[in-house]
């Protein structure tokens, strides 16, 4: 067990890229609630591993709350009012995710982000997130909230072209990503989750991924 990731870490705001800045160890002592949020979200749409259009699975298990949700099918991508699992809408977002997410993106310099989707990621250790864009929102002046529980994780931050070599930024429990502005549609991805145990999400990451995606349903 390291000891010193049981200490409570000072926030501070990191500069990442134009449009992109670090919130590290925003969360404090409100990552217990949000947990908490997460998990009941997940009890009534739970994570699962979408199938691809390529006849794959997704490697990381995926849920949403809001009024979309984002999701893959053999189709492709798109958001959907309705969880095609359940037949449902996805559940309300919580109101302790919608006031953080508005509020890192107002540090952020995005004082009128009004989500509309929460993406709730569950990585186990070996799960990772290929380079990809994200394309499908509709309004690409919003900007993205991007929350860490759990498990640490390298974020891989590329550039306009796939080839673009990318930056390994670790991203740790606690931390708080706002992306927006000219690097919005960045290549970016996560690599493989190590091993490990984490006091609260045992050896598990969360990310909780905040969109405004602006239609009802694609
Ligand atoms: C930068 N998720 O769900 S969140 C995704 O940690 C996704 O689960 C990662 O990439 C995760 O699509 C990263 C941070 C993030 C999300 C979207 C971005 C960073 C981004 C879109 C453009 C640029
Ligand atoms: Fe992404």
């Amino acid at each position: 067990m390291d000891l010193f990731a049981e200490l409570a870490r000072e926030p501070s705001v990191v500069p990442i890229d134009d449009g992109a800045v670090l919130l590290a160890a925003h969360l404090q002592h409100r990552d217990r609630a949000l947990l908490d949020a997460a998990l009941a979200v997940l009890s009534s749409a739970p994570a699962r591993h979408m199938p691809t259009r390529s006849g794959g699975r997704i490697s990381v298990a995926m849920s949403n709350c809001g009024t979309v949700g984002w999701v893959s099918d053999r189709q492709g991508y798109r958001y959907d009012a309705i969880d095609p699992d359940s037949g449902r809408p996805w559940p309300a977002m919580p109101d302790c995710f919608l006031s953080l997410a508005r509020e890192a993106a107002q540090i952020a310099g995005y004082p009128s982000f009004e989500p509309d989707v929460c993406l709730i990621n569950r990585y186990e250790p070996g799960n990772r997130l290929g380079l990809h864009q994200d394309l499908d929102e509709g309004e690409l002046e919003s900007p993205i909230v991007s929350v860490s529980l759990g498990l640490g994780a390298l974020f891989l931050w590329g550039g306009k072209l796939r080839r673009d070599t990318a930056r390994r930024i670790p991203l740790a429990h606690g931390d708080v990503m706002v992306w927006g502005g000219s690097t919005r549609l960045n290549f970016h991805g996560v690599h493989s989750i190590a091993a490990g145990h984490h006091a609260l999400t045992g050896a598990c990451r969360y990310n909780l991924t905040f969109r405004h995606c602006g239609t009802r349903a694609a």
